[in-house]
């Protein structure tokens, strides 16, 4: 049997199954979660979201999102669970939200993913990174196992590969993601509604916010990064996405430059970085450098670190 017959078949075996939510979610994890307990519920199982953080209720529109159970992973108790399905998760640490909190042995674990840089070590593993999104290997195996693929999960499917595509900017493989949109679209994927979730529903204090990273923009040789530290971020209600939102809109689109970086204090003492870039360029080494990872345009990385040392390395890193 092959490793999707073998994971169906792990499914069916199991009764109550927990999924999880990465930290800093997107819709790709969103949408990879709630699809699986879609389908799961659809197969008579239990299944339960988890996540190691608040849900921000900017993802509220999604079929279930308000139903994810947070949890701190270090006092959850994982006895009546069989079986723990980690999709679009390359680190432990973005599937707990720490490094120190390991996951307990005594439960089964799936991994579904389609970063390159999957680092998870399950038997039971299927990473598939000409995909462009997790949302787009379920997809496949769904298919494969002849699930029934209503309007309902062929929105919440679609929304994560609009989502880690960018609306289809960034494609694996063009031919194979349009074709799979169209197949969702034609099954009753809400195109127009997400389309308007995505573009059109922006809290004020996150675009103000992005406004900040904007006119802090500074420029290297080769790059460009703004930065927040935890204050200003605290002064703008702690909108989350925000380096996301201006990585992927704006700095990665600077003429001249390869790419760009949004850095956020998220925490006291905990300093995020989202990698953005154009077509050509490998974020994925510069992320690697402050042991992040992601994907080939849009990559990430954790400095546990006062927010001034941070700034200081990731400076001398990059300009090194
Ligand atoms: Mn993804």
């Amino acid at each position: 049997m092959d490793i999707k017959g073998e994971i169906l078949r792990k499914i069916k075996l199991s009764q109550n199954i927990l999924i999880n939510i990465h930290k800093s979610p997107d819709y790709d994890s969103f949408s990879s979660a709630l699809s699986l307990r879609y389908f799961l519920r659809k197969l008579g199982k239990k299944a339960t979201v988890i996540s190691c953080q608040k849900i921000n209720r900017h993802f509220h529109f999604l079929e279930g999102a308000k139903n994810i159970k947070v949890i701190n992973y270090s006092k959850f108790d994982f006895s009546p669970y069989d079986l723990f399905i980690i999709p679009d998760t390359a680190t432990m640490e973005r599937v707990t939200g720490s490094v120190e909190i390991k996951l307990p042995k005594g439960i089964d674990y799936i991994a579904i993913d389609h970063h390159q840089t999957n680092e998870i070590g399950y038997p039971l593993r299927l990473v598939e990174s000409r995909s462009s999104a997790t949302a787009e290997v379920l997809f496949d195996l769904f298919d494969k196992w002849r699930v029934k693929i209503d309007p309902r999960l062929a929105t919440l499917l679609l929304a994560g590969i609009l989502g880690d595509t960018v609306f289809l900017r960034f494609c694996e493989d063009r031919k194979k993601t349009m074709e799979t949109v169209l197949q969702l679209v034609r099954k009753g994927a809400d195109m127009d509604f997400l389309s308007e979730k995505f573009f059109e529903d922006y809290a004020f204090n996150l675009v103000r916010a992005v406004g900040y990273f904007l006119i802090n923009l500074k420029r290297e040789k080769n790059f460009v990064w703004s930065a927040m530290d935890f204050e200003t971020y605290k002064k703008f209600g702690q909108p989350e996405g925000v380096r996301e939102m201006a990585a992927d809109n704006f700095f990665r689109g600077v003429r001249g430059v390869g790419y760009g970086v949004a850095i956020l204090e998220t925490k006291k003492g905990v300093v995020n970085m989202s990698f953005r870039s154009k077509k050509k360029v490998d974020v994925t080494k510069y992320a690697k450098l402050f042991g992040g990872g992601g994907h080939k345009n849009a990559a990430g990385a954790t400095i546990l670190a006062s927010y001034d040392e941070a700034i200081k390395k990731i400076r001398t890193t990059l300009s090194g």
